[in-house]
Formats: C-alpha cells, structure tokens, sequence
C-alpha cells in the first residue's frame, strides 16, 4: 500500500486480454492460453478514487509484458459494456465495490430444495441485474429432489420466468442433468453465478469443469457472508471463449440505488402497466385506479410478483427515507 506505484519499465508488445482475477495489487490476465501476471498504473486508482478497485475481474486490458520477467503492466482499461457492483463494507464504506464487468449474462441459481424455491429472493436478484444492465436468466438446480408435491410450484416457477424472457434451466449437478444445455448458455459468453448459499453453484461449476475444485458444500452461511469471497472473485474460463464467475452472497447488488419511482420499470411484466394508473407517481401500493394492481386482480400479473415488488419498496423506503 505505501509503496510508489509501479512505472512502465516493461518493453514488450502491447497485447489484449482479460482480467481473470485480482488481488488488489497483482492481476492475472488472460490473453489466448497464457495467464500473465500484471501490475496495473498508479494513475487508474487516483482518477478513480470513488471505487475500492479501477480493474475488476472481467476488464479487457490493453498490457505491455516485459521481456525480462514475462510480468504484465496494464496501460489501458477498456470502456466496460456493464458491470455488477455493490456498495463497499468496512474501511470504504459508501464506495463501490465493482464485483465483475463486462458480464454476459448472471444466472440466479435456485434450488428444488434445500434451501427451497425462493421467488422473492429471485426477483431481487432480477432487479439488481436490471439496474446494472445485465441479461439475466434462471438455473433450477436439484430436480433429482424433486418429488410429485414440488412439480406444481417448480413448473410454475419455471413458466414465470419463461413468460418474461429470462432463459430458464433445470439442472442437476450431482446427477448431471442439463448440463448440456447449460454449457450451451455459457458459450461464448462471460457469465456470472449468483443465488442463495446451499443451492448448488460450485457444484455445478465443478460438474462443468471439473478442474476448477471449488469448495462445496462445507461452507457455513455465516463464513459466507462474513468472508468477502467477492473481493477476490475469480473469472474462470470453462472453455475457450467461455467465463463464469461465482459471486456468492451478492443478495445486494444494485438493488439499494433504484429510486423507489423506478422500481416498476425493472419488472418487465410490471412496466407496460404504469402508465394507464390513475396517478402519474402511483406507487401501485395503495392507491386507486391503479393499473398494476388491475392487472394482478385479472391474472395478468402473478400476484407474488406484485408482492415482490411491493416488498422491495417497502425496503428502498426504509433506506432511501430522508429523500422519499
Ligand atoms: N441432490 C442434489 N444435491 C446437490 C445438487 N447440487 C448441489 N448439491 C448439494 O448441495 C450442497 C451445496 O452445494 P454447493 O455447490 O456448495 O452450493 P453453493 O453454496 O450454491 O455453492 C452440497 O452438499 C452439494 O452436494 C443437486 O443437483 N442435487
Ligand atoms: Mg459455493
Ligand atoms: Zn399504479
């Protein structure tokens, strides 16, 4: 931390790759096989001051590697299309905290059981993404647990978010279903993997790729959340054009800076209806001739849709409450 930043000493040829993991000083780039281990320039912290790191897992990164030592030294960071951020903890505190950019895709992993289906969970989840520009979609994982009493919830689980537009897809990791179709989605694409501890996202990483040996299972909720395993997330490739990379525990991401007023307009299934509600800053909470909640009442709308919705607000109110 107290020593200078590093100087351009490096006299190769410029190369082009993409930051698989870093950190904090040290950045690993990917560039064709090679994995170059970079340093970055000490101006791309001062001139972005406002986030707790300038390179994040996921940048394209222009590199100079030197001859001497074949270590990398990044002169230039390359315009992100997006990127999943959450507000920095601790010391930082109120900074952002930019856990991958350039994401293709976040896929939200939910469970058959153990943990159980949790719509509401998923639908902050779709939100955060929508605010952050990132496609998102839906693993059902665990259908070798399903039994006849489930089907009816995951089926309608399933369709919910078909209907919208999300890519859905039953899998099971430990039975290796549907990990065609999977590595299929994944192709090509940076991907992230988010959902509740439990549901199965290292294992179906590892069921991927099985060189990647992530920890499964063993982990408690508790060192979950307490760890900041995202500060050191971890983009890895599963095949030549192909990322993924898990980011436990972001319950949080983007979510917290939607302006109540907004919220609507990231449930795709909510928005085309604001506009025909009796008050221009209808809420769709409690007020009259509100178009949304017509639309619940006909079933045009799933109703725990509308309660997702209502749930986030009331918790953007609580934060936000000194300006709304
Ligand atoms: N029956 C069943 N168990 C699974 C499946 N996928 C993961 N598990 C188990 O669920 C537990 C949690 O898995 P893990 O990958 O660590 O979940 P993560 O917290 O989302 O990364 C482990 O005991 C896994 O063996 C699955 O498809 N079917
Ligand atoms: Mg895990
Ligand atoms: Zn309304």
């Amino acid at each position: 931390m107290t020593s200078p930043p590093p100087t351009d000493t490096s006299d190769g040829p410029l190369l082009e790759g993409v930051v698989t993991s870093s950190t904090g000083s040290w950045y690993d780039v990917q560039v064709g096989d090679r994995t170059i281990p970079s340093r970055m320039r000490g101006k791309f912290r001062l001139t972005r001051q406002d986030v707790t790191n300038p390179i994040a897992v996921g940048d394209r990164v222009t590199l100079r590697v030197a001859d001497e030592d074949q270590t990398g030294f990044i002169t230039d960071i390359h315009e992100r299309t997006n990127k999943l951020s959450r507000r920095a903890a601790g010391p930082r505190e109120g900074q952002e905290h930019v856990l991958v950019a350039n994401v293709d895709r976040i896929w939200s992993v939910q469970a058959v059981r153990r943990p159980a289906l949790n719509p509401r969970f998923l639908d902050r989840l779709l939100v955060g993404a929508a605010a952050q520009d990132v496609p998102a979609g839906l693993i059902i994982n665990k259908i070798d647990l399903m039994t006849q009493d489930d089907l009816p919830d995951v089926m309608d689980l399933h369709l919910r978010y078909a209907d919208l537009g999300y890519p859905v897809l039953a899998t099971s990791a430990t039975e290796e279903l549907g990990l065609d179709r999977l590595r299929d989605a994944f192709d090509g694409q940076v991907n992230a993997i988010t959902g509740p501890s439990g549901a199965g996202k290292s294992t179906l990483l590892n069921a991927l790729e099985p060189d990647l040996e992530l920890r499964t299972g063993s982990v408690s909720s508790t060192t979950e959340k307490g760890t900041h395993t995202t500060t050191h997330a971890e983009l890895h490739a599963l095949s030549d054009d192909s990322y993924v990379v898990d980011t436990p525990g972001v319950r949080e991401f983007g979510v917290r800076d939607v302006h109540p007023k907004d919220l609507a307009h990231y449930f795709p299934d909510l928005s085309p209806y604001v506009n025909a509600c009796q008050f221009p800053d209808c809420t769709h909470d409690h007020e009259p001739n509100c178009a949304v909640k017509a639309a619940v009442e006909r079933g045009d709308v799933h109703a725990e849709r509308h309660e997702s919705y209502l749930a986030i607000l009331e918790s953007l109110r609580e934060e936000q409450a000194p300006e709304y």
